[in-house]
């Protein structure tokens, strides 16, 4: 055996999404702030994450986490969200995966009956409640980054789709959120190709004729998350199939799309604060969201959301780097 590249890692799943948390063989990013960080990555080492997600060492769905130390001093660590779409700003699936590998490999000073875990991600300060029994870690509840809503039922022209009415909301990513119903697609599995092609469909045209833009955090002007709603679906318990670019599915209920989706409900004065709001995802995994608080984003008003979910430890790789392998940053199929 030999490699020229080895990167150690815990594999988790939150609610049935992978988060590969690399705890070795990255090194230092260069960067004052976490988002910094995030920029020089996408522009100089993206070759890491290719390799790591991709395949043969990831899948058409993978999502990893690479831990760093922090750039305040009010955190514990620091995290750079790595998936096939490229490098979140913030991804809660992804924070829920970090904070139990780092509670249960003792990467942290462990409290129970709850380890509190401070992280440092490029969309801001992001606090972990983790409830740890016998050293386990039961359930996370992340105390996410400012949430709000940017657009409440307006219209996009979407080729082959026509006027498609949709809201956009913040949650840590941007995130369009159109009901099933009005695409006349159905909540199933079984149509999941026609729902990808439509939630493609819609990102291209919100990038092309209206990209959200977020006023302090540099670089994150797009939006790379549809939430397709399933009829029936309120401010208490919603169910939804989130498509995300280049092509498929959240497993979990996507910790920043149910932060999105809170922040669109209380917009509408439909979710107040400290109401529990139940996300369902596409495989039928649950997240409880909360509104904790109001404040604003440049003036904007928003709100903090909490989210509850729980991970499981996988695995424990070494992922290589043979200087021979021909596919040197994976592939994707
Ligand atoms: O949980 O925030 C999330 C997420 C983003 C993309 C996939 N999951």
């Amino acid at each position: 055996m030999r490699s020229q590249r080895m990167f150690t890692a815990v594999d988790s799943h939150t609610e049935g999404m992978p988060t590969r948390v690399v705890t070795g063989g990255v090194g230092v990013v260069p960067g004052a702030t976490m988002n910094d960080r995030r920029l020089y990555f996408i522009e100089h080492l993206d070759h890491i994450r290719q390799l790591l997600v991709n395949e043969p060492r990831g899948h058409a769905a993978m999502s990893g986490a690479i831990l760093q130390p922090p750039t305040r001093q009010d955190a514990d660590w620091g995290v750079l969200y790595v998936e096939v779409s490229g490098c979140l700003p913030m991804c809660g699936h992804g924070t829920i995966g970090v904070a139990t590998v780092l509670v249960e490999t003792g990467m942290v000073e462990v409290v129970e009956p709850v380890t509190t875990i401070r992280l440092d991600t490029p969309a801001g300060l992001v606090i972990a409640r983790v409830a740890v029994s016998d050293g386990h870690a039961d359930a996370v509840t992340l105390e996410n980054v400012p949430s709000y809503c940017v657009r409440l039922d307006e219209r996009i022209e979407v080729p082959e789709l026509g006027s498609v009415p949709y809201s956009l909301a913040f949650g840590g990513n941007f995130y369009a959120m159109v009901h099933l119903d009005d695409v006349g697609l159905p909540f199933d599995r079984a149509h999941q190709q026609e729902i990808l092609h439509a939630g493609l469909a819609i990102m291209r045209a919100v990038n092309e004729q209206a990209p959200p833009r977020h006023p302090e955090i540099d670089g994150v002007d797009h939006c790379h998350h549809v939430e397709f709603l399933a009829p029936g679906s309120d401010a208490k318990h919603s169910r939804h199939a989130m498509a995300i670019h280049p092509g498929w599915f959240d497993r979990s209920p996507c910790g920043t799309g149910t932060s999105a989706r809170m922040a669109e409900l209380w917009a509408r004065g439909e979710l107040p604060l400290h109401q529990d709001f139940l996300n369902e995802s596409f495989i039928g995994s649950r997240f409880t969201g909360r509104l904790v608080a109001e404040t604003t984003v440049a003036g904007i008003p928003a709100v903090v959301p909490t989210i509850t979910g729980r991970a499981w430890v996988t695995g424990i790789g070494q992922y290589l780097l043979d200087p021979a392998d021909p596919f040197p940053t994976g592939f994707t199929f």
